[in-house]
């Protein structure tokens, strides 16, 4: 029997209150007997979620508790936008050193990981980068998302816990931006590549570009999409006419606009805090 052959009963969500949790759970609850919705305390409460396991990641004994039972982890939580490194440092380093600490000492099994496209966010626009390139990462916040994906290869080859890790590009509703001709992925295809990520059959520790099928997308992924068996359904060039001149800041010639991390790169450096 292969590892994942036997289906995920008990799965945990982090970041549930997130703008991406809540388009992943109700799908997520389909695809499993039971749903622990995770966030931070008063993101739940703003978000009126019922049956919720509030949790500080950073807290390494309140993370142990949220394990018990759970088969698999959609680890969706933490800081999502680039920042000082303190905050980034509590709820992405420690918060998935937290995790797959809890994970290893319950026996999950598998981990599907949020990380993003900002690990390569220092190509061009004119790049075409791959899962085996270097990272060239924009900044503390795609660091620390390096850090989890470092994790997940130490958490697979050592202890033989699974993960996917997703670069995700822009989840969004709709494309915002000329960027978003590249890096959109649709909350659809979103649903669809969390699902393939979390039962595709021996995935060791593999890392995944997660857009939609962008005719102008910058990432070589067929092999990765077609061993997860994702297949993504939407396309940002339908929306070339309303978005393709809106650039993510005002002067072309800004780094925003020539490397593929977009605003992230207008931000920053942050010093020592
Ligand atoms: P979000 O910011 O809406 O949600 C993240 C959630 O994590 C929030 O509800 C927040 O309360 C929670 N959180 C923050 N610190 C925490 C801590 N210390 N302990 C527990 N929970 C904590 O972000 P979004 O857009 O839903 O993204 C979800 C994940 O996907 C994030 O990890 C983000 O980095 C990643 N991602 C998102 C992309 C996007 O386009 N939305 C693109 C690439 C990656
Ligand atoms: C991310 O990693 C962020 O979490 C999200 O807010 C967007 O900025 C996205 O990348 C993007 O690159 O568009």
């Amino acid at each position: 029997m292969t590892i994942a052959s036997r289906p995920f009963e008990n799965l945990l969500l982090t970041g549930a209150a997130g703008a991406l949790g809540l388009v992943l759970a109700a799908p997520l609850r389909q695809a499993c007997q039971k749903l622990v919705l995770s966030d931070l305390v008063g993101a739940l409460d703003a978000r009126g979620l019922v049956e919720a396991s509030p949790c500080d990641l950073a807290d390494g004994s309140a993370v142990m508790g949220l394990m018990a039972g759970i088969d698999a982890v959609v680890h969706f939580g933490g800081v999502s936008f680039e920042g000082p490194f303190e905050p980034i440092l509590q709820a992405n380093i420690r918060g998935v050193h937290n995790l797959y600490e809890a994970a290893r000492l319950n026996g999950v099994r598998r981990v599907v990981f949020a990380s993003s496209n900002h690990v390569t966010g220092c190509y061009g626009i004119e790049d075409r980068v791959s899962a085996t390139q270097s990272a060239r990462p924009d900044g503390n916040y795609a660091v620390s998302k390096l850090f989890g994906e470092a994790t997940a290869q130490l958490y697979f080859h050592r202890y033989g816990i699974e993960t996917v890790s997703l670069r995700i590009g822009t989840a969004t509703a709709e494309p915002p931006d000329r960027r978003a001709l590249s890096s959109w992925l649709s909350h659809a295809d979103l649903v669809r590549l969390v699902l393939a990520a979390l039962t595709a059959v021996d995935v060791g520790a593999l890392v995944v570009y997660g857009v939609s099928a962008n005719s102008q997308r910058w990432y070589d992924a067929d092999a990765e999409w077609a061993r997860i068996g994702y297949q993504p359904q939407d396309n940002a060039e339908a929306y070339r006419d309303r978005i393709g001149h809106i650039l993510v800041s005002p002067d072309p010639k800004a780094l925003p606009n020539l490397l593929q991390g977009g605003s992230f790169l207008g931000f920053g450096p942050f010093g020592m805090s």
